[in-house]
């Protein structure tokens, strides 16, 4: 078998056009190799500007390896190709190539100047129309290539002759715009031709100065201003280079988009269009000039991740009539995105559409919205078929009431008209998980629908109502589960960077990043357990899945800030136990208008984070090889368990909050370090369970932990009650209600069919869902078991009467799988171990084993 090396792949990006990184990281897999195989030194080779060079190195790494060549400039192209020296001497053949290029690295680059319309657009009113800009441009032959750099205040869509530039949605997505303003780079380069062209943008308020908020919200929050920038590079043969930038010279008029919001939906007037007029030769009669604006350079800064796209089209698979009559269209499945129609009717006629993810009573319930109004109105322009989508908005739904549709909406009329367009960060999909029992599947699928809709361009809490911000205590929690589904690395990094930019001076962790004001619980921000703890925990969640030491550089200081304001608010009792405190928010116990009060001493919760981030942030030090911090940290975590055990944990392993959570954290956290007391306590913790008839007993805090408690504590049999369980509240009672993604509330959906009353009550929030990874590590067996998988452990814990389960996953390294069955007594168990990494083979009942690279099955004798 010779040995094959894949296309390497640059930094986390999934297309390296446009980066950022003027030294990108390089990460390649082997696909094939003898057995036994290693290697032992690889050589990259960089082809730029028509000069070879190779840098070899004597090492086994292929994840994140350092960019050996010289920095990048703007623009660069480089030729990227890796092979790879075995044991043996012998050297591969180069794989096959990565072309990267690099975006505009300085912001003397930028001859753009942002622009917008100059009419008066009346900044605070609820009806503010947004523009569309243009210009048309000459082009000589000999073009060797076109790229578009393009970003917004506002959002953007960018058109050339006629054309959708890119396929990206939401642009420039949500960042802290002061500071770091994303632009995307599009190669644009056949859409140009010689003779005259025509550029244009729309533009939409997105985050930048739409409503956003709860409450009411704000308006404005980063601006009144809508402006484009947009730079087109024309690169020609001889070598010549024209921009042709946004600046005075380009014109702008009204959008047909009469209004648009991010919560409340698109309202679009096809008789108010401009035909043609990204075209070249349309007529400008009527249009007016544009205003220059002001924006640093400097804050210009290329993505770190795949955009927002159209990922999937669901059709209708029923149209409901309502008590009132009403049409309704159910697409069978909670998503995020839009829906686009065709269309014919009369000019002036409008339809409606609007959004929700339940019904009540046969028709759509949009309570739970709050504020969000979450409808699109399309006017008619009156030919003969016409097709809309709206740009600058998405919904959370799965059931659509349509008005004013001309003509009967039978289920026919609906089957080609009437199309969900599923959108999210377009993430690379990296875990699959399977199992015999279908409920299981199914709760897997609702926490990936959950996932996918909740990761539009910044992690969310909830797709569907006036809120969809970045809790951090959410993805706190989900982040490991996301990073088995996904490839995050990229978009998680990225979003911790603005964390880090809005952290406050003392080291406070936002509620939510980007910040946006809100009411008086949540502004001014204070620091709150388990939500600011995400700037401990999920770097180092990137590190363990994706190798990443980079992440841990990045976001060292923001983590170290973040424990240093613990220890200072904790005082020499090292207990954090005052201030305000979510605690176990959402504890199914917990009255619906009151989600912070749970069973577990919030005080409890708060020293229990405080320990464990102390000690996440000695390990980080540790890592990056810093001694004095390490040393600091681990001593600082010492006092913290040693004060939490004095005050929280009886003599006897019970707990001072007898309550699900209260041990899951105790134990997931080694926090008793006893080992009579954790073996008590893991005791304690399956009773409470059972007591509870294996109904869920735990919230945002618990849920992640419980069942990796009973599994690790020798209480597997309870884990699986506890994840079978189909009686509210619990994971399968939701399955069993039909849902198809994970709700906020462990019954949003009450058992006698109505919503529940809270006014905080979504059916799409991924917190709960964080069980799917212990479903993987621990229901399946592949789990990491060094940094990046590049040692794996294949641990699978078969119980509740599963017959099979399978999981697979797209490592740094490459696909790892593990398959299943129980069969006449025994375990049957085959596992794939990709090249450059080892496996830990851990069945029950005999000894752990470790193996190379390859396919390796196993057969133990099982009893249930
Ligand atoms: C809700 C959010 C989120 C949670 C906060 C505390 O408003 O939806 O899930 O983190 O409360």
């Amino acid at each position: 078998m010779t040995v094959i090396v894949d296309a390497p792949r640059i930094e986390h990006h999934r297309e390296p056009l446009g980066i950022g990184e003027r030294m990108p990281r390089l990460s390649w897999t082997v696909a094939s190799a003898p057995s036994g195989w290693r290697q032992d030194a690889y050589r990259v080779e960089l082809e730029r500007g028509g000069a070879t060079t190779s840098h070899e190195v004597q090492s086994p790494e292929q994840v994140l390896v350092d960019w050996p060549g010289d920095p990048l400039s703007s623009r660069d192209i480089v030729t990227v190709r890796i092979a790879v020296r075995g044991a043996d001497g012998a050297w591969s053949e180069a794989s096959a190539p990565t072309t990267l290029e690099a975006g505009l690295l300085e912001p003397s680059d930028w001859v753009a100047r942002p622009i917008g319309s100059i009419r008066n657009e009346n900044a605070h009113s609820d009806q503010r129309r947004p523009s569309i800009v243009r210009r048309e441009f000459e082009a000589q032959g000999g073009l060797v290539r076109a790229r578009l750099y393009a970003t917004a205040h506002g959002l953007y869509e960018a058109e050339l002759n006629g054309e959708r530039v890119g396929d990206d949605t939401l642009s420039p997505g949500w960042t802290v715009y002061g500071q770091r303003l994303r632009y995307y780079t599009y190669d644009v380069t056949d859409s140009v031709r010689p003779g005259t062209n025509a550029i244009g943008a729309w533009l939409g308020d997105g985050w930048y100065r739409g409503r956003l908020g709860w409450r009411g919200g704000f308006r404005n929050l980063y601006g009144a201003d809508q402006s484009f920038l947009g730079q087109l590079e024309l690169t020609y043969a001889d070598g010549s280079r024209e921009i042709i930038g946004t600046d005075h010279s380009w014109t702008s008029a009204a959008s047909p988009i009469l209004h648009s919001g991010i919560y409340d939906g698109e309202d679009y007037d096809a008789r108010e269009e401009h035909r043609g007029w990204s075209s070249p030769g349309f007529d400008e009669a009527g249009w007016e000039g544009v205003q220059e604006r002001h924006r640093d350079p400097a804050t210009l800064v290329s993505p770190t991740a795949p955009p927002v796209r159209c990922t999937e089209e669901l059709r209708p698979v029923e149209v409901l009539t309502g008590p009132s009559g009403s049409r309704i269209l159910d697409f069978g499945q909670n998503l995020v995105g839009r829906v686009r129609i065709r269309v014919s009717g009369p000019a002036g006629a409008t339809v409606t559409l609007r959004t929700a993810e339940v019904m009540q009573d046969g028709e759509i319930y949009t309570r739970p919205l709050r504020d969000a109004r979450s409808a699109d109105n399309y006017t008619l322009a009156g030919r003969d078929v016409e097709e809309w989508e709206p740009r600058f908005t998405f919904h959370g739904f799965r059931y659509v009431e349509v008005a004013g549709w001309p003509g009967d909406l039978d289920a026919d009329a609906a089957a080609g008209a009437l199309i969900a367009r599923v959108y999210h960060t377009d993430l690379e999909r990296t875990g699959w998980f399977d199992s015999s029992d279908p409920a299981l599947n199914r709760l897997h699928e609702n926490v990936r629908w959950g996932m996918r809709g909740n990761f539009v361009d910044i992690p969310t809490d909830c797709p569907q109502r006036d809120e969809r911000v970045g809790w951090t205590g959410d993805i706190q929690v989900f982040g490991p589960t996301a990073s088995t589904l996904y490839d995050v690395s990229g978009m998680l990094s990225g979003w911790l960077h603005d964390l880090a930019i809005e952290q406050l001076p003392d080291g406070t962790v936002p509620w939510y990043v980007p910040v946006i004001p809100a009411d008086r619980m949540w502004t001014p921000i204070r620091p709150g357990a388990a939500w600011g703890d995400v700037a401990t925990l999920l770097p180092w969640t990137l590190y363990e899945r994706f190798g990443d030491t980079g992440v841990l550089r990045a976001q060292f200081d923001s983590a170290r800030r973040w424990v240093d304001l613990l220890a200072r608010l904790a005082g020499p009792s090292r207990l954090w136990n005052t201030g305000f405190q979510l605690g176990d928010w959402l504890d199914p116990a917990a009255p619906p208008q009151d989600p912070a009060d749970a069973r577990t001493d919030r005080y409890l919760v708060a020293t229990a984070y405080f320990a464990k981030s102390a000690r996440t942030v000695a390990r980080m030090a540790e890592v990056l090889g810093l001694d004095e911090e390490r040393v600091h940290y681990d001593a600082l975590a010492a006092e913290v368990v040693a004060a939490f055990a004095a005050e929280y944990v009886n003599a006897d392993g019970t707990m001072t909050s007898d309550a699900q959570t209260a041990y899951a954290l105790g134990l997931r956290f080694d926090l008793i370090t006893d080992p009579h007391r954790r073996d008590a306590a893991a005791s304690r913790l399956a009773q409470l369970v059972r007591d509870a008839g294996n109904r869920i007993a735990t919230g945002f805090v618990g849920t992640p932990l419980v069942s990796d408690a009973l599994s690790a504590g020798g209480h597997i049999d309870t884990a699986y009650d506890l994840l079978l369980e189909r009686e509210c509240p619990s994971w399968l009672y939701q399955v069993e209600q039909g849902a198809t993604t994970v709700w906020e509330r462990w019954d949003s959906l009450m058992p006698d069919g109505t919503v529940n009353p809270g006014t905080m009550t979504s059916f799409n929030h991924y917190a709960l869902g964080a069980v799917a990874d212990w479903m993987h590590r621990v229901v399946a067996g592949l789990a990491p078991d060094a940094p990046g998988y590049r040692r794996i452990r294949f641990a699978p814990r078969p119980g509740g009467g599963l017959t099979s389960a399978s999981a697979r996953h797209l490592t740094p390294y490459g696909e790892a799988a593990i398959t299943w069955r129980i069969e006449d007594g025994a375990l049957h168990v085959e596992v794939t171990v990709p090249v450059g990494t080892e496996a830990v083979l851990d069945f029950v009942g005999v000894d752990e084993e470790s193996v190379g690279p390859g396919i390796h099955s196993r057969t133990v004798r099982f009893s249930q």
